[in-house]
């Protein structure tokens, strides 16, 4: 007997790799949500996709990349933005884009991400933050919260977590925002706006890791997770970036940060060359 059950065609199918589906993401992990805005956010700006790169590091988050149906990279731990850097200056005509997690970005790749900021390199990085490394076994991790409990802070942790809106500012980021991952229809509208500002723009989404961050601090599971970031998350746009602390289950402030005009890298390479000549000073010809 033939089934009558219509094969429903996936709303995202022409930016989504299929055959790749299903995603190794749990149950109530608040990656989805972000690679969902992503999605929805590059639909609306009708890119071509020939014209969009994305590349990822390593961890849960780092998996992105290999389930968006454009030219990506997933490539090694903390290095996504040393990738999405090379992209950009072999093809600056590219929208590039970083989507990786935390950990990746902060940690082993936090000296990439100053000075991609510094240096106003035109890709958008959207950064997942769990507050652990969830994809090892769910460690402490430079955002980790005090005194969260993960599996290497039996007791708590203790040491001061960074406040990475605020290191990209301080770096020269020309656009910085934050929002929960149930904030889909502002953080889609975020990403938009990211991917229409020329240099280095950054949006962190504060997700919830169901299988680790949750258990072990007993949280319940990412749906409730996600529901209290939500409900807990108060938008101050403006916010100066160092009231921006994320303590443990506290209110967390969300919004837009920073807007602002600084010259690309591309734009003062440019202007530098047409001040000084194809190499500088010193340069014969
Ligand atoms: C050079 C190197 N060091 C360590 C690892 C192990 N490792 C893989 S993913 C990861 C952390 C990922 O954490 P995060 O970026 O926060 O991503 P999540 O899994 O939480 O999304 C680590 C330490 C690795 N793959 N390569
Ligand atoms: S381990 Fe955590 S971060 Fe990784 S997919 Fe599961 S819920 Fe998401």
């Amino acid at each position: 007997m033939k089934s009558s059950l219509k094969k429903e065609k996936h709303p995202m199918e022409k930016l989504l790799r299929m055959d790749r589906i299903p995603h190794i993401w749990c149950p109530g992990c608040g990656i989805g949500n972000a690679v969902s805005a992503f999605a929805e956010a590059v639909q609306k700006l009708n890119y071509d996709l020939d014209e969009l790169c994305v590349v990822s590091g390593i961890g849960c988050t780092g998996r992105a990349a290999g389930y968006i149906k454009t030219d990506s990279f997933h490539t090694t731990h903390g290095r996504g933005i040393a990738y999405a850097t090379g992209v950009k200056l072999g093809n600056p005509e590219l929208k590039v884009v970083v989507i990786s997690g935390d950990g990746d970005l902060s940690a082993i790749g936090g000296n990439h991400l100053i000075h991609a900021a510094r240096r106003n390199i035109d890709i958008t990085v959207i950064c997942v933050n769990n507050f652990i490394y969830a994809m090892t076994g769910g460690q402490v991790a430079p955002t980790t919260p005090n005194p969260a409990y993960t599996t290497t802070s039996p007791f708590g942790n203790f040491e001061a977590p960074v406040n990475i809106p605020r290191v990209v500012e301080a770096a020269g980021a020309v656009y910085v925002a934050r929002w929960t991952a149930l904030h889909m229809r502002r953080m889609k509208e975020s990403i938009i706006e990211a991917l229409n500002k020329p240099g280095f723009s950054f949006v962190e989404v504060i997700a919830p890791c169901a299988m680790y961050y949750s258990r072990i601090n007993r949280l319940g599971d990412g749906l409730n997770m996600m529901k209290f970031y939500y409900d807990n998350s108060v938008i101050k746009h403006g916010e100066p970036t160092e009231n921006l602390d994320i303590g443990y289950q506290e209110e967390i402030i969300i919004g837009k940060f920073i807007d602002r005009e600084r010259p690309t890298f591309s734009e003062s390479l440019k202007s530098w060359k047409e001040e000084h000549g194809k190499g500088g000073e010193g340069d014969e010809e």
